[in-house]
């Protein structure tokens, strides 16, 4: 869906939004398809959580990177609405996407509560400016319903923290907790927050629970002290090339292609990028059909 202007207003204004229903629903059953490449089912880790140790290991133990082995999946951070939404709240066409990661939490693999946090600091290498320009969008889409009962993601409304300075990063363990706003909605539904909202990971309250989410960051292109991610270092994972023979042209700029008319296309790097990434439509950038 086409995220309201008043749903991106309220990032600016409260810090964050939630926008229930987002993901249409054969892109979130894609999507939902293929979390099972990477991760156990519920059905399968609840069998049998000690076989899957390695989630016990760290709350990020369920982290990964873009790309994933589906395109069901790689789809989802380049859908229309959000390149969209990230267009308009960051006015500008020229953004960056410069994180994908998907995360998933299985209750009682390890205690996944968190202390209230900014999440510039491995965002940006300086800080966010208080008169928001130039801001970074991040968003958490749910790819599984999330309810109070399963460690939903708790944010600060920014008009309770606006005192403190934007250089500190995190809050004394048990402050804001009666201020704090627990993001749940139904599968498909996003989380859209700023850099410098206060916000922290929680625990799951009962046995049997998952959490899947697929955080996913914009930014403006030029302003190079943001990032997180460099595509280049991800080409080799499986995904990446489908995805990007899948991907319009409008969705490669995002991790930085050269676009159509840009200098870099010549009859050579035509012929080449052709070559690595066989199958690819590149009458776009200049190719003979
Ligand atoms: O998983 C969540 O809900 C939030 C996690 C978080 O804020 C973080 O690790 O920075």
């Amino acid at each position: 869906m086409r995220i309201p202007d008043e749903k991106l207003a309220e990032v600016f204004d409260r810090g964050f939004t939630v926008v229930e229903g987002f993901l249409d629903k054969q892109t979130l059953a894609d999507a939902q398809a293929g979390l099972w490449d990477i991760y156990p089912t519920p059905e399968a880790y609840f069998a049998d959580p000690a076989a899957f140790a390695k989630f016990t290991k760290s709350q990020f133990a369920g982290l990964r990177f873009f790309p994933y082995p589906s395109w069901g999946l790689n789809k989802v951070p380049v859908y229309p609405d959000l390149i969209d939404a990230a267009e308009r709240f960051l006015q500008t066409k020229e953004i960056d996407c410069y994180k994908i990661e998907l995360w998933a939490k299985y209750a009682g693999a390890i205690d996944y509560d968190q202390t209230h946090h900014r999440d510039y600091e491995n965002h940006t290498i300086v800080v966010p400016r208080a008169d928001q320009l130039m801001p970074q969008m991040t968003c958490f889409i749910l790819l599984s319903d999330v309810t109070e009962l399963d460690g939903p993601t708790k944010a600060v409304p920014l008009e309770k923290t606006r005192d403190i300075p934007l250089g500190i990063t995190q809050t004394q363990v048990g402050d804001f907790c009666d201020d704090e706003v627990a993001v749940t909605g139904p599968a498909g539904s996003m989380l859209i927050y700023k850099t410098d909202v206060f916000h922290r990971g929680s625990n799951f309250k009962a046995p049997g629970r998952s959490r899947f989410v697929m955080p996913v960051d914009f930014k403006p292109r030029g302003w190079r002290w943001q990032g997180k991610l460099a595509w280049p270092d991800r080409t080799l994972n499986p995904g990446w090339k489908e995805a990007m023979v899948n991907m319009t042209p409008r969705q490669r700029d995002l991790f930085g292609w050269p676009p159509p008319g840009d200098p870099y296309w010549n009859a050579q790097t035509l012929s080449d990028v052709a070559l690595r990434y066989p199958g690819i439509d590149l009458t776009p950038y200049g190719a003979s059909p």
